[in-house]
């Protein structure tokens, strides 16, 4: 992509209500802009973070057993009366009227809308287990959005639901999304604490949030030291019902099982949250199967959310500088910022053009700047933005076919002929 040839609306100034770097970072480096309290629209940059995100997730949800449905964001009331949800919900949930008068929502979850869906289609337990997942935008009247997409009103989330015969069953669903979520986390460069947490408004008996660590988090969490020390393979059930984390909704001092001198606490950001209900939603919706003796079985279920929006911002939250972004390679929007330092310079512009096309040909994705600006401004500008790797050409080493790389990373930077660059980072 040409830089003159997109929209990339980069902020100088720091605006003055965001309180927190990535919400800062996000706004400058023209991912989104703000519509009105805690709803956002995506420019081109932001949009391609949260696309490589959201295919992360699907690829570690498909991994799972998982099918993947899309369902409405617009969830009439009735359903809401079937579950006892309606009036609990309060005003987090967005009430609307249609044209006839109908009682409409804007879906904050969807445990309702899948559980009906289930209960019409499926009747029996040979169809177990069955894991389903969505992608789509919520919506939450939060008394107090803030931070930028970290906590919107319309936010992006992957919301999974599995539906099983015995809690034995639903067990080891729990435990394979536990499992995806993991995955999924370290394939964005994250380390994802499980804590034990409050079920909440969504209910049932067993509930973990993921928290990555960051002075920034809304949560505060407390954990038993040996946690820093368990392998991804040993994030498993039996571990986190033996060794002690929980959010501070839910820790007690008074009870807690390690010795206050060495319990750890730390802030985080909740960027999962995964939920064991039980039959809550199956027993008001019908939704039995029969079982190998043919009695009616209500079935059990859990359900298993992602913030995806919320993830961008917390990524930032976790890989930046005072210069601006740095993005982990598998969720950058694009892998190489290539800078023409001089693009009134024909060799400059010559071998930069050449560069392009031959990264293009790679399949790697660039973004060129091509603007006729200043060196410092580009610069600055590739810094904010944050691609894993620059590119820099200018009139002297273009004479000599050579150019600067620069890893935005460890901020190390080698001069390189252009052939050894474009093995480099292709
Ligand atoms: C689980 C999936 C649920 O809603 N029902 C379906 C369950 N869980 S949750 O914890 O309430 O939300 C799941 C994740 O969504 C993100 N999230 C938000 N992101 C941005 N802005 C918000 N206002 C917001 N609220 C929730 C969190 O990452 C949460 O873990």
């Amino acid at each position: 992509m040409r830089l003159t040839q997109y929209f990339l609306p980069t902020l100088k100034e720091t605006p003055a209500d965001a309180q927190i770097a990535s919400h800062r970072l996000m706004l400058r480096a023209g991912m989104v802009t703000q519509v009105t309290s805690g709803i956002y629209s995506w420019l081109p940059l932001g949009l391609r973070v949260l696309q490589k995100i959201q295919q992360i997730v699907r690829e570690e949800q498909d991994r799972a057993q998982s099918l993947e449905v899309l369902m409405p964001t617009i969830q009439p009331a009735e359903l809401w009366h079937t579950s006892g949800r309606y009036e609990d919900y309060g005003k987090e949930m967005l009430r609307i009227k249609d044209r006839h008068d109908r009682e409409m929502l804007y879906g904050p979850t969807a445990e309702e809308v899948i559980t009906d869906i289930f209960a019409r289609f499926i009747k029996s337990y040979k169809d177990l287990p069955k894991r389903f997942y969505n992608i789509q935008w919520k919506f939450r009247d939060e008394i107090r959005p803030r931070f930028g997409v970290m906590r919107g009103r319309e936010f992006l989330m992957k919301d999974n639901y599995s539906f099983d015969l015995d809690m034995e069953g639903a067990k080891k669903s729990y435990q394979a999304m536990l499992d995806a979520y993991v995955k999924t986390f370290k394939r964005m460069g994250l380390t994802a604490i499980p804590v034990r947490a409050e079920s909440g408004a969504i209910g049932g008996a067993m509930s973990h949030e993921f928290q990555i660590l960051a002075e920034t988090g809304e949560s505060e969490i407390f954990y038993d030291p040996a946690y820093d020390e368990l392998k991804d393979d040993e994030i498993n059930l039996e571990n986190l019902q033996r060794l002690y984390a929980a959010s501070d909704e839910i820790h007690d001092e008074a009870n807690c099982p390690v010795d206050p001198k060495t319990l750890k606490t730390a802030r985080g950001i909740e960027v999962g949250h995964i939920f064991n209900f039980g039959t809550k939603y199956s027993i008001p919706f019908g939704a039995l199967v029969s079982g190998p003796d043919g009695d009616q079985i209500p079935v059990q279920m859990g359900s298993y959310g992602i913030g995806i929006s919320r993830l961008v911002g917390a990524i930032i939250e976790a890989f930046h500088d005072e210069s601006g972004i740095k993005w982990p390679e598998s969720v950058a929007p694009f892998k190489v910022g290539l800078i023409n330092i001089r693009v009134s310079d024909s060799a400059c512009t010559a071998l930069c053009d050449d560069i392009y096309a031959q990264l293009l040909n790679a399949g790697v994705e660039v973004l060129y700047d091509d603007r006729d600006k200043g060196a410092g401004a580009k610069f600055a500008d590739m810094d904010l933005i944050g691609l894993p790797w620059q590119m820099a050409v200018g009139p002297r080493g273009a004479a000599q076919g050579q150019v600067e790389l620069k890893n935005r990373h460890t901020g190390e930077k080698i001069e390189l002929q252009m052939a050894d660059a474009l093995k480099k980072v292709a």
